[in-house]
């Protein structure tokens, strides 16, 4: 053995042991315990593994690796979240296949999560590029539209005109095409739609039992955005037709001075003869449609037109009021029309304002409460007929109930566009028939397999490249047999990535997309971490797919995560993201190649609090890496079979345990590391170290830094079968240890008791006589007296003799 540190000796080499001896490997016989960790499968892009990877992986790698310690069966997979543009438009600029450069990229990936010593169960690998993997994502759409979840509908889509290809929302930056930089516009398009609404009341409600920080569960909550209020109708003046608001404050109507709709509502061509402006209206219409909504909404001005021609009547006044069309309403919300109520709404008071529309107060403001914004809050009704005097809110049902409402339930949450019209993901299932309409492809016949195209770039008329491959696309009809021709859409990358952790309890299997037995046994997932970024669409998308399994049988459980934590992200030096562009980005193959694996994983458990952002400090590696270097000094130079017990160490050292079992549990990663340091510190002032304690402290600092850990262990051994310190059961630490710094000494005089002295462990006799000097109880003894001797047992008992 090396008398430096030397990671490049050891770290593959105990790899390769590892894989050999199956030490990570999960049994599905097993037993014992199960425990489920799981790390969000990597989109494996071109530029490999980065250092924000490496953060999550090497966390939740030391939770796995403390659960196998402490006997549980452990499952920790990985995969690759593989279909997705980056992968595409790569292949539109160089021709190179998909399916090709994933193989390349994925096998960068694998071995670099193996040089990080990463203890995943390679057995367990999936890919959701994979035909035998996506034939059960192509399945599950199948359950999707037995059950009248998946439908199709006119959608908008962003689009670029110049390119002529529908965009993904992260391909328009600042509301332009991402690669050309022309402005992007709506079109609209006959999409697949998996209905996530039907579960937005159960996506609310599954919330409360789990262990996911509040700050997920609130970005939950907001993204699915109940909001309780009323619908009402407004009838138009000299017309059949009515206007459907939804509100939030229906105890507000008497103050309803105009109507709002949405640009894309319906009504608007439906009165088309009735509208005496109507080239201005549809001309703004347009314009609208084509903005971005976040454009739309927000801090910008709001603009709007009235419409000519229309008058609604407020079913509570009886009054006429003017209708306009406004970007500030969205069509996808509530019923997309709203009645405004500019004295009690800020939206509709900026909008009354520009437009010169009467305010009408009808809540009081308490006199407190005198801001000159305006009152969105509760108070007394005024100016409401019979209801003035009344409380709002004590007045909302029978306000409702005079104005022919109904009360209302409505979510931000919208159904899910399931369609793009591209090359890269997962074909949809579905033939289109002349006579039978959209026909599922027989779960027989699944999976329909991604055809080999030579353009990757979607045709000039919006569709998938898929559209351009006669003898993929032109088919029988299942049901009729007629000619007819396959869906060309395909699925979105969400699609994949929302059943994976089901996959991994039973990755082979090619009957079933996972057996019962094993989900049973391994779902849900004990813990899950990811990043914050993913903790609405992603979370939300998963939670959805599983509730949707669970409520048809195929699964067992209907929440598939108990617990969810997040990472904070990495930044460059100086606190700055880091970026291609900016040539900041860390490659983790350097740090291993330079100071190994082990002090890379350390330092990035180190860096700072696991949930916070921390900018990456290329001096704190070198510290880490002296630490590991100290350990292995130790180790050869003072660790001895023969050095007599050392209690200051033995509290030490249990001390250590604790806070390192702790730590882990509740991802204070880099507090553990600190208690490490300290120990390993207090060992380096000692001349020797009884290798007892040493061993214990071996295993705790294994799941951090695996490599170095097992060769030191494995010095002890004179076994020739290769027996893993990932294997040995994590050391408990002894409570006694642990209760305090001080102990109690009782003090006899003669042999009898009189008192007791409260002073540090391992006080010396003078310490401890000088002390008991001071004591008021025994000044009648020890006044005057001369004394024989002293009998001291430290830290036990003290007897004087006079
Ligand atoms: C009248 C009213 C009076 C409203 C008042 C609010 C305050 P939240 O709370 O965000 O869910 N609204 C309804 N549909 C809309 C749409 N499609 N686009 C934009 N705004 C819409 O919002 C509910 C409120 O937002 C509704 O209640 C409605 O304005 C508006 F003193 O109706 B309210
Ligand atoms: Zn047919």
């Amino acid at each position: 053995m090396s008398k430096v540190y030397n990671p490049k000796q050891i770290e593959k080499k105990w790899q390769t042991a590892w894989d050999k001896a199956g030490v990570y490997n999960t049994k599905n016989t097993s037993k014992a315990k199960t425990y489920y960790t799981l790390v969000e499968f990597p989109f494996p892009s071109g530029d490999g593994l980065h250092v924000g990877h490496v953060r999550s992986y090497a966390a939740m790698d030391i939770v796995s690796r403390k659960r196998r310690m402490q006997g549980y069966n452990v499952l920790f997979p990985i995969g690759w979240d593989a279909f997705g543009l980056p992968t595409e438009n790569y292949a539109i600029k160089t021709g190179i296949h998909p399916a090709v450069v994933t193989k390349k990229n994925t096998n960068n990936f694998r071995k670099q999560m193996r040089a990080l010593g990463l203890s995943f169960d390679w057995n367990r690998e999936v890919n959701t590029s994979d035909p035998s993997y996506y034939k059960w994502t192509q399945w599950m759409f199948l359950q999707f539209l037995k059950k009248g979840l998946a439908y199709k509908a006119e959608v908008p889509i962003n689009w670029c005109p110049k390119d002529k290809i529908g965009l993904a929302n992260e391909e328009v930056v600042g509301g332009a095409c991402e690669r050309c930089g022309t402005p992007v516009e709506k079109k609209i398009k006959n999409q697949w739609m998996i209905r996530i609404t039907a579960y937005a009341d159960k996506l609310l409600a599954g919330l409360e039992k789990l262990d996911f920080l509040p700050e997920i569960k609130k970005q939950q909550e907001h993204w699915i955005g109940r909001a309780e209020g009323a619908r009402i109708q407004f009838p138009i003046f000299g017309s059949q037709s009515v206007i459907s608001v939804f509100t939030t404050r229906p105890e507000t109507i008497f103050g309803a001075t105009y109507l709002v709709l949405s640009p894309e509502h319906e009504l608007i061509d439906i009165l088309k003869p009735q509208i005496k402006n109507y080239t201005v209206v549809n001309d703004y219409c347009v314009t609208v449609v084509a903005k971005q909504e976040e454009d739309r909404v927000g801090s910008k001005e709001k603009t709007g037109v009235r419409v000519e021609g229309v008058e609604a009547v407020n079913p509570a006044t009886g009054e006429r009021i003017p209708v306009y069309v406004a970007d500030y309403v969205l069509s996808g919300y509530g019923t997309g029309a709203i009645m405004a109520v500019p004295a009690h709404d800020q939206r509709d008071f900026e909008f009354a304002q520009k437009y010169s529309l009467p305010i009408k107060i009808v809540i009081s403001r308490s006199s407190v409460e005198n801001s000159k914004d305006v009152f969105e809050g509760n108070g007394r009704l005024v100016n409401s007929g019979n209801f003035s005097g009344r409380d709002c809110q004590e007045a909302k049902s029978d306000i409702i109930k005079k104005v022919g409402g109904r009360r209302a339930v409505t979510y931000k949450l919208r159904d899910w566009v399931f369609s793009r019209q591209r090359y890269w993901g997962e074909p949809i299932p579905v033939v289109i028939c002349g006579s039978c309409g959209y026909v599922p492809v027989p779960e027989k016949d699944l999976p329909v397999v991604l055809p080999n195209v030579k353009d990757f770039k979607p045709r000039d008329d919006g569709q998938s490249p898929l559209a351009s491959v006669a003898t993929w696309v032109n088919v029988k009809c299942p049901n009729c047999k007629k000619p007819a021709h396959r869906e060309t859409d395909v699925m979105p990358n969400w699609a994949g990535s929302s059943w994976y952790f089901l996959r991994y309890t039973d990755p082979c299997n090619t009957r079933i997309f996972a057996d019962k037995k094993l989900l049973k046994k391994f779902m849900p997932v004990d813990w899950y971490n990811g990043g914050m970024e993913h903790v609405t669409l992603h979370l939300l998308y998963s939670r959805f797919w599983n509730q949707f399994l669970y409520d048809c049988g195929f699964v067992l459980a209907a929440e598939p995560y108990r617990k969810r934590t997040a990472h904070g992200v990495i930044l460059a030096g100086g606190g700055v993201k880091m970026s291609k562009s900016k040539g900041n980005v860390i490659n983790p193959d350097q740090i291993v190649a330079s100071h190994g694996a082990d002090t890379l994983r350390l330092y990035e458990m180190f860096m700072g609090p696991f949930d916070q952002a921390v900018a990456w400090d290329f001096s704190s590696i070198e510290g880490v890496s002296r630490f590991l270097g100290k350990v292995w000094r130790i180790h050869h130079e003072k660790v001895s079979a023969t050095a007599s017990p050392n209690r200051q160490l033995t509290v030490l050292l249990h001390k250590t345990i604790k806070s390192v079992s702790d730590d882990i549990e509740s991802m204070r990663f880099n507090t553990a590391v600190s208690a490490c340091m300290i120990f390993v510190n207090a060992c380096f002032d000692q001349p020797v170290v009884p290798v007892s304690l040493w061993k214990k402290f071996l295993l705790i600092l294994a799941p951090f830094a695996p490599h170095i850990t097992e060769e030191l262990w494995q010095s002890f051994s004179s076994e020739k079968k290769f027996s893993s310190i990932h294997t040995v059961a994590w050391p408990r630490y002894n409570p006694q240890f642990l209760i305090t710094d001080s102990v109690t000494i009782p003090i006899q005089i003669n042999g009898k008791m009189r008192d007791q002295v409260i002073v540090p462990v391992g006080s010396s006799q003078d310490h401890v006589f000088a002390v008991a000097c001071e004591r008021e109880k025994l000044q009648p003894y020890l006044r005057n007296a001369s004394v024989r001797t002293v009998i001291f047992v430290p830290d036990k008992i003290m007897n004087i003799v006079l």
